[in-house]
């Protein structure tokens, strides 16, 4: 299968994959060149709006559906429309995404339209109790639907590590327990959190939660959930060591525990994928730096298809 950029007439990255009316449509960010300086805070990521793409077959022609959502059109959003994700109840869509607020906090808000590939209209206010980055929604078999997010460093997560924003917030280091990702229950509307946040505890071989310092395999940003026969598959970017790495559980709430690495470093610093079946098949769509020669803040999606094995682990990416 190719190895090229599925789409290369605009920068594209962490692409969110559905299978929505028999299609398979791309919510990926929107890179675009910047005069913004590059950082650790992730300052050059500086989107302002979000196109939605569609696939008939994989290695068949990929449609830019044009503008879903735009930032001008979002009255609580300051900056940065960071990586986003889709979702689908009761025949409506649900256009997901973090952006920094007039205060340079990283919240959650939602879009609503009536076909996948928008156009969305934003709610007003970003989703009461949220914070922090990617959000990744997953609707269950029984229709309950929960939403995974969290991201350190220029995500802001080590900055919510009591109740309330904590500027001087870092990520712990050593023996600590690292940093977790977070899950809530989504509302029957889709539009808010139907529970407090809470944490999703990644476990290694011996049922210890993963450790501050272990960054190959700590959760660092990226949060993907899927379901491969009856079982729960957390998925996850290591950041700084850019690995995706997956954990299993059986339940959307966790436990996870840590299951291997699915893609090891591609061209550019951050790494953000999402999985899916799509006709009888599994893919991983994921992105790196291809198309503009390692610029970091200027990405491209790519696909490949992904298998397990007979205990149900992925196999990592050739
Ligand atoms: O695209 C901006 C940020 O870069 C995303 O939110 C992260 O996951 C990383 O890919």
């Amino acid at each position: 299968m190719s190895d090229k950029p599925l789409i290369s007439h605009t920068y594209t990255a962490d692409p969110s994959a559905h299978v929505f009316e028999g299609k398979l449509y791309i919510y990926p960010s929107h890179d675009r060149e910047t005069d913004q300086p590059t950082n650790d805070n992730g300052d050059q990521y500086d989107m302002v709006d979000y196109h939605v793409f569609s696939l008939d077959e994989i290695g068949g022609e990929v449609v830019d559906h044009g503008p879903a959502l735009r930032m001008e059109d979002i009255p609580w959003v300051d900056k940065q429309l960071w990586a986003p994700d889709a979702a689908t109840k009761n025949g409506k869509y649900y256009l997901y995404f973090p952006a920094r607020d007039a205060e340079g906090i990283f919240r959650i808000g939602v879009a609503v339209g009536d076909r996948p590939e928008g156009p969305f209209t934003p709610e007003p206010e970003p989703i009461k109790g949220s914070y922090s980055i990617d959000p990744a929604v997953f609707v269950d078999e029984d229709g309950e639907a929960f939403m995974y997010f969290g991201g350190i460093w220029g995500g802001q997560l080590q900055n919510w590590q009591g109740e309330r924003f904590d500027p001087q917030g870092e990520e712990p280091t050593g023996d600590a327990p690292a940093l977790l990702p977070l899950v809530a229950r989504m509302s029957e509307d889709m539009k808010e959190f139907s529970e407090e946040p809470r944490s999703i505890e990644i476990r290694d071989e011996n049922g210890e939660l993963l450790k501050a310092s272990d960054h190959d395999r700590r959760f660092f940003e990226a949060a993907w959930l899927h379901k491969y026969k009856g079982r729960y598959y957390f998925s996850y970017s290591t950041g700084d060591t850019h690995y995706l790495c997956y954990a299993v559980g059986d339940s959307p709430y966790g436990p996870f525990t840590y299951g291997g690495r699915i893609l090891e470093p591609v061209l550019g610093w951050t790494t953000h994928h999402s999985i899916v079946e799509f006709k009888g098949k599994w893919y991983l769509f994921h992105h790196d730096c291809e198309l503009s020669k390692g610029v970091n803040h200027l990405r491209n999606v790519k696909v490949k298809e992904i298998f397990y094995d007979e205990e149900g682990r992925i196999l990592p990416v050739e």
